[in-house]
């Protein structure tokens, strides 16, 4: 496809500073090989952002946010704005995951807002969509994400700004996976929308996926067409376990 894969660990509200030693864990299990054939990103929480970054440093490995708020500054007690994660050294940033979406009542038009501010400030930010359990059953699936895609994607969004991650909330956390025909419909029909929205810049985006990701199932996975790598949360604080998916594309 051309696209370079990317496997993104998700620490969600999880690790303290002794987690450093994850990120230290990785870099020295990341070979010259998986290295050049795959990219590595943590998102840690805000709090371990800057030391995850001097642990990663002059490695491959990316560090980035897990959210942010889309002004750049203000009175926002609580927030962290891209540029802030930008001034820390982080280079991506997860935009509307579905635990923000069910926790924190994000809506399309406010990830919209996130993934611009993203842009502003040079990260790439990964613009997370899924159907719930309940739209999967209703057959509601490819409607729901083509929706979520189509008010999330900013304009002229390129694949050096955003990545895409297909995340059934169904899947997250739970052990279940869609098969991989299911992914591959979601993935061909999101490729197709990116390509109303965008045009042929379409082909370069990269859409992960994300949901019950481990090594065991990394490789099957990771093959489905118009996979190009992985969103991993709990797998992903476990070093071992996260190389292993990351070295599904070797
Ligand atoms: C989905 C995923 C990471 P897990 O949320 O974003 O989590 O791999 O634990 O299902």
């Amino acid at each position: 496809s051309g696209r370079r894969p990317l496997v993104a660990g998700n620490w969600k509200m999880n690790g303290l500073r002794a987690s450093i030693a994850v990120v230290e864990a990785v870099r020295n299990g990341l070979t010259p090989e998986l290295g050049e054939s795959t990219d590595v990103l943590i998102c840690p929480p805000s709090t371990l952002i800057a030391s995850c970054v001097a642990a990663a440093y002059g490695s491959p490995i990316a560090i980035g946010g897990q959210n942010l708020h889309a002004k750049p500054s203000g009175a926002f007690t609580g927030s962290i704005s891209a540029e802030m994660l930008a001034d820390l050294g982080a280079s991506y940033v997860i935009v509307g995951h579905s635990e923000r979406r069910a926790y924190h009542h994000e809506t399309d038009d406010g990830v919209h807002a996130k993934a611009l501010a993203a842009r502003r400030a040079g990260l790439c930010g990964i613009i997370c969509v899924g159907e719930t359990k309940e739209e999967r059953e209703e057959g509601r699936t490819l409607d729901i994400v083509r929706a979520q895609l189509a008010i999330g994607v900013p304009k002229g969004a390129s694949a050096r700004d955003t990545v895409i991650a297909y995340e059934p909330v169904w899947a997250i956390g739970t052990g279940l996976t869609p098969t991989p025909a299911d992914i591959a419909e979601v993935h061909a029909s999101l490729r197709e929308m990116l390509g109303q929205l965008i045009g042929a810049e379409a082909q370069a985006v990269r859409i992960l996926y994300g949901g019950s990701v481990k090594p065991s199932n990394a490789r099957e996975l990771m093959a489905v067409e118009n996979v190009d790598g992985a969103l991993v949360g709990g797998a992903s604080l476990v070093a071992e376990d996260f190389l292993g998916i990351a070295r599904a594309y070797l």
